[in-house]
């Protein structure tokens, strides 16, 4: 191919990893897709897609835009990665199918569907407790970080011991796509030691009987997988499963608190709870960004990307394409929210979205039983990550049906 079959690519001098970037990363998305359908981000020499026609049809081609160079900034081609690379999210086909498939049967509506009167449970309990105190709390704390805690560990099969390990270590894990700007000097102290941790839960021994790591571990008996393999995809689940379902269960609580016409749709009919879970991952993309490598010269939309170059997906660009959707900005569960890549799209979607859909929808569930209103009470405050886009603290005012 020769670049004169293809466009210039338009390039922006934007850092989208710094403090103030991260804390209000509209204004970058919109600029980056108003630009270009592709646009180099000649800071990080990185290839970055805002649209959601590009970013879609990136996620889906990974025989030109491989995973297995990390899907981070840093290029395993050149640099060591942080730990031994996900069989899962950092691996392409062959190496990626087989543990793809074995967790994928784990985790599907099907095999997950015995959890439910558990989790609906769980999340009365909470309930009890949190609305038994003052009608004013912080989402985050009370809610959004408490519950995945109380159901997803269990069902894993993890004993008590280093569970407080897996929010910092998945955090960190999610900086570390990113440059090693000032979030991933502040996390690194503490890699070493929540590394290890975690390590040490995803041994058989240290594992229940029964469980999604039990699961793992079975599937090595029949050889679907190997030995070696198993404590791996362990790890898979405990780095992707707990942070995300916090920071979309938080996005969930804002979006229905700052927007009272939609609560009341909901109360009004909660079978509604699905769609607004997945319009909350539309609106807020807990998951913002990754990576590919080119894996030879690649065109797309007519713009060349040359071989073992970085390019940046946003997510959360997609999800707010006025190309693709009417009203981006809007929380409105009126719409049909399928087709955001909230999940990301393809071979690599998440395998546990039915796991956190169950999670969000028997919790908010739940409060619609129970919650009259709830509204915004305060200020509320970012928790920023490279990757994520998530809430700190989120105070709100509830009253009671
Ligand atoms: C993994 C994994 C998968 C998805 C996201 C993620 C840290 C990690 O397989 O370890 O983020």
């Amino acid at each position: 191919m020769t670049t004169t079959t293809t466009r210039a690519i338009p390039v922006l001098d934007d850092d989208p990893f710094t403090e103030e970037s991260l804390r209000d990363p509209l204004p970058f998305q919109e600029r980056l897709r108003e630009a270009g359908s592709v646009v180099l981000l000649e800071k990080y020499d990185v290839y970055a897609m805002g649209r959601y026609d590009t970013v879609h049809t990136a996620l889906l081609d990974w025989q030109s835009l491989q995973s297995s160079a990390g899907v981070g900034l840093s290029n395993f081609r050149y640099e060591k990665p942080w730990r031994p690379p996900s069989l899962l999210l950092e691996a392409d086909p062959p190496h990626h199918n087989a543990p793809r498939a074995t967790l994928e049967k784990i985790l599907s509506p099907r095999a997950i569907r015995r959890m439910t009167p558990a989790w609906e449970q769980d999340a009365h309990d909470l309930l009890d407790e949190v609305l038994s105190g003052p009608r004013e709390f912080d989402a985050v704390p009370a809610l959004a970080e408490v519950y995945p805690l109380r159901v997803f560990p269990d069902a894993v099969g993890l004993r008590e011991e280093g569970r407080d390990a897996l929010l910092p270590y998945g955090n960190h894990a999610f900086n570390a796509f990113g440059p090693a700007n000032f979030l991933v000097v502040e996390g690194a102290p503490h890699t070493q030691s929540l590394s290890a941790a975690v390590a040490q839960m995803c041994a058989r021994g240290q594992l229940e009987e029964s469980g999604f790591g039990a699961d793992i571990w079975a599937a090595s008996d029949r050889g679907d997988i190997s030995v070696d393999q198993a404590p791996l995809i362990v790890r898979s689940l405990l780095t992707a499963g707990v942070d995300t379902t916090v920071h979309a269960i938080g996005a969930m609580i804002y979006a229905l608190a700052s927007n009272p016409a939609q609560w009341e749709a909901l109360k009004a009919d909660p079978s509604l709870v699905r769609t607004a879970f997945d319009e909350a991952i539309r609106l807020e993309s807990p998951v913002q960004t990754f990576f590919r490598t080119a894996k030879s010269d690649v065109e797309i939309d007519g713009h060349l990307i040359p071989e073992g170059k970085k390019v940046l997906m946003f997510l959360s660009s997609a999800n707010r394409d006025h190309r693709r959707w009417d009203a981006p900005d809007a929380f409105d569960l009126t719409r049909d929210p399928s087709g955001h890549v909230g999940f990301g799209m393809g071979i690599h979607q998440c395998v546990g979205q039915h796991v956190a859909r169950l999670e969000a929808a028997s919790l908010i569930g739940a409060m619609v039983e129970r919650v009259d209103t709830i509204e915004i009470a305060g200020p509320t405050e970012r928790h920023l990550n490279n990757t994520l886009r998530a809430w700190h603290s989120l105070p709100v005012r509830v009253t009671l049906r």
